[in-house]
């Protein structure tokens, strides 16, 4: 028999274990990870945000009946008490409550709140360590993602104490990016084989990289770059001017992205393999500057969205497909960043894994 790695057997384990939900065309799911909440003070990723997520959940996502899953690190458990966390966003759990009381919340644990698995007696919501979202004769594997990088698994609960007890007291603030590029890249590169072998979609956060078809940012625009040049040479003099300019915004935007994340952008091409199975998807995080990400899954398909503040001036892609829609009179905005179906992404994974 074929040795397992241990990554891939904490996946397996964790995959035969969790119990399967049926997911029908009509039914609709908003995916969540990477909230980080805190007590609302200067050191708190998620207060940022606040606003927009409570208004998106109460404005879209509750009116439109989708289930919600807030997928690992919900709480951030490793800075703050989970006392603080639930007097200071009060209304986030009622609204999480509303959720649950309707049956349409499931709420899994990742790293940095990993430690309700031992209080869950005094904690409102039911917490699961993964799920399976059955699709036809496919499954979609919902998990926060840390369980395939071992050590973080192993010795999580110190990890904790270390980041509670030393690192915050000493004015580390941002603990979460000495988390390296190099171990986020080993968690996908993880997290991307076992679910190219198994023929499964494997949704997970915990990078707060987002991921469509298991290519980042960097990756997208790379073929976006690609696929122009290729058009280029049979376009109208018209054409070419105009594909030279999105080439140059495209180019813009990957040299932005890359001086920020300098390790990772160099390692965007993770995949060893010269056919990229479609196999992951991250739903990014809800502690970014400009907005938050989510992964929705209505009516078949599977989006990458992004919710952001227009008053903010945010800079959005300009070459993207949609333009951002407006929430009812509010300021905020979705943006679909990414759109496919299922049946094409399973496709491709049986045909290309
Ligand atoms: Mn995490």
């Amino acid at each position: 028999m074929e040795q397992k790695s241990k990554f891939e057997k904490n996946l397996y384990d964790l995959f035969t274990k969790t119990p399967e939900i049926p997911l029908h065309n009509e039914d609709s799911y908003v995916i969540f990870s990477d909230l980080h909440l805190g007590d609302g003070g200067g050191k708190d990723d998620f207060a940022k945000n606040a606003k927009l997520f409570k208004k998106i959940l109460k404005s879209f996502y509750w009116k439109k009946e989708f289930n919600l899953v807030l997928n690992g690190d919900i709480e951030d458990l490793q800075k703050f008490t989970l006392h603080s966390i639930i007097t200071r966003w009060k209304k986030v759990y009622s609204l999480f409550k509303k959720f649950q009381a309707a049956n349409k919340l499931i709420k899994i644990i990742g790293n940095h709140d990993y430690n309700l698995v031992f209080i869950n007696k005094r904690y409102p919501l039911k917490i699961h360590q993964a799920v399976k979202l059955n699709y036809q004769q496919y499954n979609l594997f919902l998990y926060h993602g840390h369980q395939a990088h071992h050590f973080l698994e192993k010795y999580n609960t110190l990890f904790g104490y270390i980041v509670r007890f030393i690192i915050k007291p000493l004015g580390i603030n941002n603990y979460s990016t000495a988390y390296d590029s190099k171990k986020k890249f080993q968690v996908e590169s993880n997290a991307y084989r076992f679910s190219s072998k198994f023929k499964l979609i494997s949704i997970i956060g915990h990078t707060h990289r987002p991921l469509f078809e298991s290519l980042s940012k960097v990756d997208t625009i790379k073929f976006e770059i690609e696929k122009l040049c290729r058009v280029y040479t049979t376009a109208s003099i018209q054409g070419k001017a105009e594909i030279k300019n999105k080439i140059a915004l495209l180019k813009e935007e990957m040299l932005y992205f890359n001086n920020k994340n300098p390790k990772l952008g160099l390692r965007s091409s993770l995949y060893n393999s010269n056919m990229l199975v479609p196999c992951l998807f991250n739903s990014g995080c809800g502690v970014g500057k400009r907005g938050i990400t989510a992964l929705e899954i209505s009516q078949g398909k599977i989006f990458l969205v992004y919710w952001f503040n227009g008053n903010k001036n945010q800079k959005y892609n300009e070459y993207n497909v949609h333009q951002p829609e407006r929430l009812g009179q509010t300021d905020f905005y979705r943006l679909i960043i990414k759109e496919e179906t299922l049946d094409y992404i399973f496709a491709r994974i049986e045909l290309l894994s």
